[in-house]
């Protein structure tokens, strides 16, 4: 029986020292340690052995086992260095002298848009701030005057994840943070907030030419002492003369959401049609671009600032439909398509 082992032995080192591959690797791995492999098939002639002898075999093939499988994990790890090696060895030469390629990528649309408004706001001393995607049920409703079962929720339908947080449906979800990151200055030190945070926002939507599920906003926030409804109307006017660089017609209606007072719609003549009615405006010849107001003081509240002695304006400016509206796209869905064909043919007109 112990030859048996011995035997076995040789032909595994034999074998193991011919092969070149891990695929190789496996199947002997399989032929010798496998449920029908050849040690455990030493262990089928043990019957006929005295108990001593049984005894004694086992650990020889046991050790065997341990031996053959120790010779199996040093030639993997030696096997899987050489493929490494053979890769970085079949790997082109690159020349960091080389001049860059011409074929070069593009900016979307929206980063497009987005860049232009974040150098507009940054000009006239806004910070830009950065905020998660995924958050809480306070962040995005409680805080902005908008409790559990509040009808105003329903003009959004909300994805709710499975840990009661959800996938932000508007950038307004940042305003409570950015109260509290910011109001110490305020108080302390007289230095008013203004901020605008873009984000990606998420909603449950039927799609058409001026809706997506997925979708981008900007938000903007002032908040100062004799904060009033011209610097809106300022800020707002300076936004889009310098976005389109030429006259558009706008209008400022009266609009509702729980955390404005008053609140207000601005939209844009549309673009696309100039005004005329189509898809693109759900054929009304205007579109809602960016719904704005004064902070309703229950918001800034719940941001640690008093609304006895501070005031502020905010919106809720539609990034997706600018870029619409300045780059003549009439179906909001091309923006999402990652059709590189339509999508690479705007460029940064800086
Ligand atoms: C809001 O989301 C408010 N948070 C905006 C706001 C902020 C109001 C601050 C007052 C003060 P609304 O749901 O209307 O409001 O969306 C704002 C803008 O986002 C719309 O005018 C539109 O331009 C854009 N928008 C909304 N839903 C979609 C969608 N499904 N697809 C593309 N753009 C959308």
């Amino acid at each position: 029986m112990e030859n048996k082992i011995a035997s076995l032995r040789a032909k595994f080192d034999e074998e193991l020292e011919k092969i070149q591959n891990l695929s190789e690797l496996e199947s002997i791995r399989v032929e010798y340690l496998g449920k029908k492999g050849s040690v455990t098939d030493l262990l089928k002639g043990m019957k006929e052995l005295s108990n001593d002898e049984r005894k004694s075999f086992g650990a020889k093939v046991n050790e065997l086992k341990g031996a053959v499988a120790e010779r199996i994990a040093e030639k993997t790890k030696e096997l899987k260095e050489l493929e490494v090696k053979r890769e970085i060895e079949a790997m082109p030469e690159f020349d960091v002298s080389l001049p860059a390629s011409l074929d070069r990528g593009s900016y979307h649309p929206i980063t497009l848009v987005q860049r232009e408004c974040e150098r507009i706001f940054k000009s006239m001393g806004f910070t830009v701030e950065d905020y998660s995607e995924v958050v809480t049920d306070y962040e995005c409703f409680e805080s902005l005057n908008i409790p559990k079962h509040h009808p105003a929720r329903d003009m959004q339908d909300t994805y709710y994840l499975e840990n009661g947080q959800l996938l932000k449906s508007q950038t307004s979800a940042a305003q409570n943070a950015i109260y509290r990151k910011y109001k110490d200055a305020l108080i302390n030190d007289g230095v008013p907030i203004k901020a605008i945070f873009p984000g990606r926002c998420f909603r449950n939507e039927a799609t058409d030419n001026c809706h997506e599920n997925t979708f981008f906003q900007m938000e903007g926030v002032m908040v100062d002492k004799n904060i009033s409804i011209s610097n809106l109307i300022y800020f707002m006017k300076t936004m889009l003369s310098e976005v389109f660089r030429k006259d558009i017609k706008v209008r400022l209606r009266p609009g509702f959401f729980p955390f404005v007072e008053p609140g207000f719609e601005l939209d844009i003549s549309c673009l696309i049609c100039g005004g005329e009615g189509c898809p693109s405006c759900k054929h009304s010849g205007w579109l809602e671009l960016c719904p704005c107001g004064m902070i309703h003081p229950e918001v800034l509240k719940a941001g640690g600032i008093d609304p006895d002695e501070y005031t502020g304006f905010a919106f809720g400016l539609g990034l997706t439909r600018l870029a619409m509206m300045k780059y003549g796209i009439a179906d909001i869905r091309d923006l999402n398509s990652g059709n590189l064909k339509s999508l690479s043919q705007f460029t940064d007109d800086e």
